[in-house]
């Protein structure tokens, strides 16, 4: 593929011959070819698939779609009803995985904004595995649904009013369908909110253990007490992942947003200080994301940096301030199942440590503190250490400038004025690359400079339909200044934070492909630990090896028990076991597949990825044997 741009004729729902298997699972074509092109190439693709978040896919209703609109409007407004008392009510985001981890930034920024304005706190999050799954990964617990609702239950005691907004991109997480169903039996104190990027027919339709039904079956029930304007789904069709099923990227990134713009309106509703709407919002995050891939070329060196210290077996270490630190450890955790990497391939750092927790304590070592005491010693020439931010490189130990390690700054620059200061900072400083993305217009929203007459006469237009963009409802509503510059500050923030997860995500996923763990636009070394990854395993073993669907299962079976002959106790085991077993062994998917491939037994397939560890290039040989 001649890069990115040149492939996005599809952008279809060309999905067509994809019969039923959910968006969110798909490969997307604009990525088939991401394992061959160059790092800048990479970067382009991932831009072309983002694209598809703010401009649609196919006829399926996207973000800009009045549906998706209305219901956000709906949900703001439950929102806004809850956040008048707080005392009574909260606001519960809840999620596994990266959909955990993005519940937990959202509750812990907007409690902050809440804070800042001397207002009580009133959200909460809720993650699948608990606080460490917010930096390791712990997949199998999100297929618990008791679990979900009894930490539901316990997040909620004592409130009146709730609204629950459960993530789940696939809709299709037993532990958030615990939850709904939990909400949806009294639908007096919650009202329940259903967030994913699936059409809701392609909700998971395999029983659940402890709930006696299918994900598919809760959905339905959220339908029928939408009707009633009791429950709401939002479930905008942003296309398929660039590598298939990734949903740490678009469907992480179409979460934040969401969740931000939900909480952003729901909490500034009453006082509409700004009314900004949600397509002006969504409108902020897609100059942010114009503005990170403009530098294409650049992230494709970083991810290249990245590549290399992979390649040879040392680390990639993100160093932040506040969320950008927490987004580099969340970007690090989900390598880890995403392409079967270790703990220390890639670390994230934040300074003082995390903040915003609930009472459950974290048990590892995050902070830059301990970078500086555990890491800094050890650090060699083949190690790559990246510092996000200018608060950051204000911070950073100055022995990292000592050590033999390669060093990249990105920044994020938000008002001319550092820009000059940090210029010199950054020539005093030896990095090897320095990336420095503007991001000051996406998130200047000019009327909260403008002078109120002009905001009186902006309305006028508005309502004589001069004007599309939304302005104040009430212009004479006075704003106090500190009130414009809380939240001119809140909308900078999410404006950094999102230019943050593209960049880390660009860099850590172009690494893994240079690296060879993706195979067209599919993760061949995915670890198998949980039903969701386990069905994924069986699927990509069946696309490669383009066999029948009990034949890449049985070929799976095969790999993760390690015999040519599975006995009747094993074919017969379900799922949780095949889990248990298959996270005791390493390249579980590479080895069925090349044992699919070249028709061998398990023993040979292993012993061929132990002298070629890449599986991409053992599939490339094979492709081109086949071919000659
Ligand atoms: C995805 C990530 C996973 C998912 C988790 C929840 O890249 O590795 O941890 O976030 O499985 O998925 P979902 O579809 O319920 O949001």
């Amino acid at each position: 593929m001649d890069c990115a741009q040149d492939s996005r004729q599809s952008g279809t729902e060309s999905g067509t011959v994809v019969g039923e298997v959910p968006v969110t699972e798909l490969s997307n074509p604009l990525s088939i070819d991401i394992d061959t092109v160059s790092p800048e190439c990479i970067a382009k693709t991932l831009h072309a698939c983002d694209k598809e978040i703010f401009e649609g896919w196919g006829t399926s209703a996207g973000f800009h779609d009045t549906s998706i609109i209305d219901t956000i409007n709906k949900v703001v407004t439950a929102i806004s009803d809850v956040v008048q008392t707080p005392s009574k009510g909260c606001v519960v985001i809840s999620g596994c995985g990266t959909s955990g981890r993005l519940a937990y930034l959202t509750s812990r920024r907007f409690n902050k904004f809440l804070r800042s304005q001397g207002k009580e706190e009133c959200f909460k999050y809720i993650i699948s595995g608990d606080n460490d799954a917010l930096y390791s990964s712990v997949e199998l617990a999100e297929d618990d649904p008791r679990e979900g609702a009894k930490r539901l239950k316990e997040v909620v005691e004592g409130k009146a009013r709730v609204v629950f907004i459960g993530v789940t991109c696939g809709l299709s997480a037993p532990f958030v369908a615990g939850q709904l169903d939990m909400c949806l039996s009294d639908l007096d104190t919650f009202t329940p909110v259903l967030l994913g990027f699936n059409h809701t027919r392609q909700a998971r339709k395999t029983e659940m253990k402890h709930l006696n039904k299918t994900f598919h079956e809760v959905v339905k029930e959220m339908r029928k007490a939408e009707q009633e304007e009791k429950a709401f789904i939002l479930n905008p069709i942003v296309g398929p992942e660039p590598v298939a099923g990734s949903s740490r990227m678009k469907s992480g990134t179409t979460t934040k947003i969401l969740l931000e713009i939900l909480s952003f309106l729901g909490i500034t509703h009453l006082e509409s200080p700004l009314c900004l709407g949600a397509p002006r919002l969504v409108q902020m995050y897609q100059d942010v994301c114009e503005t990170v891939y403009r530098q294409a070329e650049s992230l494709g060196s970083l991810a290249f940096m990245a590549k290399e210290s992979l390649r040879n077996h040392r680390h990639l270490y993100y160093l932040g301030c506040g969320a950008l630190g927490l987004l580099g450890i969340i970007d690090a955790s989900e390598c880890r199942p995403t392409y079967g990497a270790s703990f220390d391939d890639i670390r994230g750092f934040v300074y003082g440590g995390i903040d915003g927790l609930d009472s459950r304590p974290i048990s590892s070592a995050l902070s830059t503190d301990d970078f500086d005491k555990e890491i800094i010693p050890k650090l060699d020439a083949n190690d790559t250490v990246i510092i996000f931010g200018e608060e950051m490189l204000q911070r950073v130990n100055q022995r990292l400038f000592s050590c033999p390690c390669k060093r990249a700054f990105v920044t994020f620059i938000t008002d001319k004025e550092t820009s000059s200061t940090l210029r010199d900072k950054v020539n005093n400083s030896n990095f090897d690359l320095v990336i420095t993305m503007d991001i000051c217009s996406a998130s200047d929203f000019p009327w909260l400079h403008e002078p109120q007459e002009t905001l009186n006469k902006q309305r006028d237009r508005k309502s004589s339909g001069e004007m599309s963009l939304p302005v104040p409802p009430n212009a004479q509503t006075q704003t106090s200044e500190n009130t414009e510059i809380q939240l001119k500050s809140l909308l900078t923030q999410l404006a950094r934070e999102a230019a943050m997860k593209w960049t880390v995500n660009s860099t850590s996923t172009g690494a893994y492909i240079q690296l060879g763990k993706v195979y067209r636009n599919l993760m061949v070394d995915v670890r198998v630990s949980n039903a969701k990854l386990f069905y994924r395993a069986c699927g990509i073993v069946k696309d490669i090896c383009n066999i029948e669907e009990a034949d890449s299962r049985s070929l799976l079976l095969r790999s993760i028990y390690g015999t040519d002959i599975l006995s009747d106790a094993q074919t017969s085991s379900n799922t949780v076991n095949h889990i248990i077993a298959a996270s005791e062994t390493d390249k579980v998917v590479p080895t069925a597949i090349v044992m699919g491939l070249c028709h061998c037994p398990v023993q040979q397939a292993r012993s061929l990825l132990d002298t070629q560890p890449n599986l991409s290039a053992v599939l490339k040989d094979f492709q081109s044997q086949t071919l000659s």
